[in-house]
């Protein structure tokens, strides 16, 4: 008797990567994780993304589980109850860009990543591919906006059955957030590389353990403009 190969096959939306297919949705790395049940321990994936956000789980487990789906950098989005293998393609819905550190959470400690790495293009000195959430090799406002978008959400984030969101989370803070560059000199001459402070702050109320208006700073070199 010969075994037949099983899979699973889902779907997701990235975030800030225009529309799909696109060789920008390509080989997005994901974690799926069968989230555990009493007495359980979770068990988890590596695969990734083709042009079009789908993706496959070759030999899983057979069974109902609950799962959720995360991204490199991205919070992640769960599935209840979902039969595995699946006939049909089972939708995650939309992953939420903004989760430099991994921790499922989108707070002050990513904004530190991206305020280190901003301004920086990939193989230059600051770069840091964890904070470029857009995903075209360069770290800059596109990447801000996406982090700023979902700032104080955590996953997982619960979605229905067609991939929408069941249940939006209210993020943990609500106000604006503002981020500017600061040369260390006004005056620049051409071709002069300058150091850029790079200054985010959050002026609505406590961040983390910082005061009311405080600042993550942090600096990079830059060539000055033509
Ligand atoms: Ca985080
Ligand atoms: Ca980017």
């Amino acid at each position: 008797m010969i075994a037949q190969a099983s899979w699973f096959t889902g779907r997701v939306e990235l975030e800030g990567r225009g529309s799909a297919p696109s060789r920008r949705w390509s080989s997005y790395p994901l974690t799926i994780t069968v989230l555990p049940e009493a007495g359980s321990v979770a068990q988890s994936t590596a695969t990734r993304t083709d042009g079009k956000g789908l993706f496959v789980w070759l030999s899983p487990p057979s069974g109902t589980f609950n799962l959720s789906v995360k991204g490199a950098h991205t919070l992640s989005s769960m599935r209840e109850r979902v039969s595995v293998p699946a006939d049909t393609i089972v939708d995650f819905g939309l992953l939420r860009e903004g989760d430099a550190d991994g921790d499922d959470q989108i707070t002050d400690a990513d904004f530190t990543l991206l305020a280190a790495a901003y301004g920086s293009q990939r193989d230059q000195p600051g770069w840091d591919g964890r904070v470029d959430f857009n995903g075209d090799d360069a770290i800059g406002a596109a990447d801000f906006s996406l982090l700023s978008a979902s700032y104080g959400m955590s996953g997982p984030v619960l979605v229905g059955p067609k991939g929408s969101p069941s249940v939006t989370r209210r993020p943990a803070l609500a106000g604006t957030m503002e981020l500017w560059l600061e040369p260390a000199r006004r005056l620049i001459d051409q071709d002069e590389m300058v150091d850029l402070f790079v200054q985010i702050r959050a002026d609505w109320q406590a961040v983390g353990r910082r005061r009311r208006g405080d600042c993550v700073r942090s600096h990079h070199s830059a060539g000055g403009r033509r």
